[in-house]
């Protein structure tokens, strides 16, 4: 055997240095004889990666020997952040290689900086992919994380005077550290083409254009395990015997690399404008090469280590999730394969394909609920429509035969939408809840939605399938890492550091929440958050805020549902208040800094002029010198993971404000609370549980609830409602010009009536609007008492170890996956 190879160790940071020299000399991007500071990141990060590779190396050798159950993560998104500080981290390597990099003139601070966000991804669904990856590593499940690897993750937003401007981001551009090819793992993948019938009948489909599909893994390291997994992303690719050489060689060069050109852009970029239908037919494809390229792999795993194969053990190996609807193309995937490539018949083919699958729904808005054009979809995936359409046929006939009274709703059940024989679709989710053994909401009030609401027809079909998995999210990267002071003063009272992994521990901090020590104790972290964050804010943004006074933060994608309007209008009505007040008054006032951050879909126009607003706000108050010591606006550019984990630490009071029933869960509420920012929020998505768990008297609640909003909604339609007269003032304030004359029009009158751009005020921002005015005035009042604010501050951290995504996986694992844990010894 070749013996092993010696790595970095915790108390070697010689070795460590040593190793680091190795990589700038013999794995370096760069020219040699220089080792600045862009080097040294490279450096380090192929020295941890030789870590992580052993170890990945390790994991599945003891995975392929034990041969567990394994589970497969489908998601079009992952966004994974930065890696290095959570890498060393988890490996306990980090002052080694604090201390090693100082020996070799450099400052890990400084190093870190030099990583590129990885954004996979749009927002929160794809931020909880990466957090679930790092909790099966860490709980050392055998699983897979399945993406795509997109050239261009989600766009760089530049805010000008015009308002938000995209750029693409390529964060490929000195390549990735982190990511090994697989040139030993790839897979044909297939588009357009026919069906063809054998004289035996059974189905093939041949033809069209065939694609290969190249394997890409970035290890995911465990927390204080030695379990390593991985994330695998496919790149499509045109093998070399498909070049057509021949066309090439007679000067045909266009034609000649046409194929090619097909295959660069389905993996070109994250989410691709659906607007036209080539945008549309590449969505599609994107999502049929990862369900493709990711059953292939999974088949392959399977068939090598069964000698021989009972098809129906297949489930007992195999667990697939699919994340939201966009990996529901591995329902007819799987009965392709196990139909037209195994020779199994239609029943045992449906029963291996339900009893692998679950699916969790993300969203009820109606606008984010994918329906394909079946036209589109028969060209592109003839042999899949073809079983879609099966399986649409035999849910009538069992409709039909089990449920007769449903049999007038039939037609709005169906997967199938025939309603307009124009436009005939696909419902994406009506496949999931028919085909899946599992389908799951992301937040209590979520799921109860799902049941009663959304899908309560299904629901009365098959109950047993609907669960509820509340969400979390990853305490390392959002706590232990992104603030190691706060960190190092939980450890020290609790005693222990064992809360990294076992989070339900932070409850141990209740009993010291009114001690003064503590309270002296935390408040001097958070302020050295505070200050760091500012100092980012000046030295990135340009703009100056006061580490003394309240930080106010809202980031998360800009919406209409999320109501970062709602926010903004307040913020108006503060500074009109604090202009029409003595300098007597304004010295009595709290001073805050209101923070936004979060980016606007390219096409979501009412989304952009919510941005335009803030920045327009943010120039008038913090230039108005009567007003800006006691308060300021800003808008933080380019809201990413990376910024997210400065600004949480940083936050005192964060804003989760969406119109009741509309946010399935929201994740950064958990990570505020568990950094010890207060809440302002309404009865909605996780917001609920956490206000549960961290008691109602540390939460600032506000709003209507999620029953009432239909009422709500129809009341204002009828004109019964009655505006707050505060309210009409602050629109009449913007109307006025007070903040540019930027035509803001669209957003307003979307506040008034039936127009042509709102629905009535359809998220309920004039109904909420004297309710939240009376919930910050709450806000200033208690912040004065700083002993009642630390205290508030420390039960929101004590109450939230529900919120960890080992809970939520470890849920998954049991409760729908049937995964036990593999631990590499
Ligand atoms: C985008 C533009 C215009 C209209 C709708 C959308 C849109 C909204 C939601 C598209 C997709 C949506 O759902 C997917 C999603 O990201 N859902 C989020 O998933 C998180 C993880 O479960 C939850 O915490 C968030 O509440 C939920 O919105």
């Amino acid at each position: 055997a070749v013996p092993a190879i010696a790595h970095p160790t915790p108390g070697d940071s010689f070795g460590v240095a040593a190793n680091i020299v190795y990589h700038s000399q013999f794995s370096s991007r760069f020219s040699p004889f220089k080792f600045e500071v862009e080097q040294a990141f490279y450096a380090t990060a192929a020295s941890v990666k030789d870590a992580l590779v052993q170890r990945w190396n390790e994991t599945y050798k003891h995975f392929h020997e034990e041969d567990p159950k394994q589970v497969y993560y489908l998601s079009m998104e992952f966004l994974q952040g930065r890696a290095l500080t959570n890498a060393i981290g988890n490996l306990g390597l980090s002052d080694a290689y604090a201390a090693a990099l100082t020996k070799l003139g450099h400052d890990l601070e400084n190093v870190r900086e030099q990583e590129k966000d990885a954004a996979l991804g749009n927002g929160g669904l794809g931020r909880l992919a990466s957090c679930f990856l790092d909790s099966m590593a860490t709980l050392d499940l055998p699983a897979w994380g399945y993406g795509l690897r997109y050239k261009y993750g989600l766009f760089k937003q530049i805010i000008s005077s015009k308002g938000q401007e995209e750029y693409a981001e390529d964060w490929l551009e000195k390549s990735s550290p982190w990511e090994i090819v697989r040139h030993d793992v790839t897979y044909p993948v297939r588009f357009f083409g026919e069906v063809q019938v054998d004289s035996d009948g059974r189905r093939k489909w041949i033809g069209g254009e065939v694609m290969q599909a190249l394997a890409y893994d970035i290890p995911i390291p465990g927390y204080n395990t030695k379990n390593t997994i991985s994330l695998r992303i496919w790149e499509a690719r045109v093998p070399a015997e498909d070049f057509d050489l021949y066309a090439f060689n007679a000067g045909k060069h266009e034609e000649a690399v046409q194929l090619q050109l097909k295959a660069d852009q389905i993996c070109s970029v994250l989410y691709p404008g659906d607007s036209t239908e080539d945008g549309k037919l590449l969505r599609l494809k994107q999502q049929y090469m990862l369900c493709s390229a990711s059953l292939q792999d999974i088949f392959s795993r399977f068939k090598e280590r069964r000698g021989a194969i009972s098809w129906d053990e297949f489930p007992n190996k195999v667990a697939v999730q699919l994340n939201d609807t966009h990996p529901t193309l591995a329902i007819p995937e799987l009965m392709r394969i196990l139909m037209d490539d195994e020779g199994l018949g239609w029943d045992q083919a449906w029963n291996i394909t339900s009893s692998t699958i679950a699916y969790t729904n993300h969203t009820v808005l109606p606008e984010a609920l994918e329906k394909w054009s079946q036209v589109v979809m028969a060209k592109l995936l003839p042999r899949h429509m073809e079983i879609i359409a099966e399986i649409d046929k035999r849910f009538q006939v069992l409709v039909a035969r089990t449920r007769p009274e449903l049999e007038s709703k039939l037609e709005a059940l169906q997967v199938l939408d025939n309603s307009n024989p124009e436009k005939k679709l696909v419902r994406m989710a009506h496949l999931c809840v028919v085909s899946a053994h599992s389908v799951n909401g992301v937040a209590e009030l979520h799921s109860e939605i799902l049941k009663k609401e959304l899908f309560s027809d299904f629901y009365s079909l098959w109950p047993e399938k609907f669960n509820n998995k509340t969400n979390g999210v990853t305490p390392r990267r959002w706590l232990r890492f992104c603030s190691p002071e706060l960190s190092a003063i939980i450890t020290k009272w609790l005693r222990t550091d064992k809360w990294v992994t076992n989070l339900d521990l932070l409850s141990g901090l209740r009993e010291f929440a009114e001690n003064k020590q503590l309270q002296e104790e935390w408040n001097a972290a958070k302020l050295a958050n505070k200050v760091r964050f500012a100092d980012y804010l000046l030295k990135v943004v340009g703009v100056e805020v006061n580490p003394q006074t309240l930080f106010d933060i809202q980031i998360k994608r800009i919406h209409e549902y999320k109501r970062q309007l709602l926010n903004i209008l307040s913020v108006i009505y503060r500074y009109k208040t604090i202009k029409e007040m003595s300098p007597e008054e304004r010295a009595n006032t709290v001073p805050r800094t209101v923070m936004f951050g979060g980016k606007a879909f390219a096409t979501y126009a009412q989304a952009k002029r919510i941005v335009k607003l803030v920045t327009d706000v943010g120039a008038v108050v913090n230039n108005d010198p009567n007003v800006s010591p006691h308060l300021k606006v800003v808008f933080i550019p380019n809201y990413n993971v990376t910024v997210a984990e400065l600004a949480i630490p940083a936050s005192e009071l964060s804003q989760h404000i969406s119109t009741a029933g509309m946010e399935a869960s929201g994740t950064s509420n958990m990570k505020f609370a568990l950094n010890g920012s207060l809440i302002i929020g309404t009865l909605d998505g996780a917001n609920i549980e956490i206000r549960e768990e961290i008691g109602e008297d540390n939460f600032f609640l506000f709003g209507a609830r999620a029953d009432d909003v239909p009422r709500l909604r129809k009341e204002r339609e009828q004109g019964k409602f009655v505006p707050d007269p505060r309210f009409e003032e602050v629109k009449d304030f913007i109307r006025s010009k007070a903040f540019g004359d930027f035509d803001y029009e669209p957003l307003l009158e979307a506040l008034e009536g039936d127009t042509g751009y709102g629905r009535g005020d359809y998220f309920l921002v004039g109904q909420d609007f004297p309710g939240y005015l009376d919930a910050q005035d709450k806000v200033d009042e208690t912040y004065k008492n700083r002993a009642k604010w630390m205290k508030m501050s420390i039960l929101s951290t004590a109450g939230s170890g529900k919120f960890s995504s080992d809970r939520t996986i470890s849920q998954y694992a049991n409760e729908i996956w049937q995964v036990g844990q593999c631990r590499v010894p």
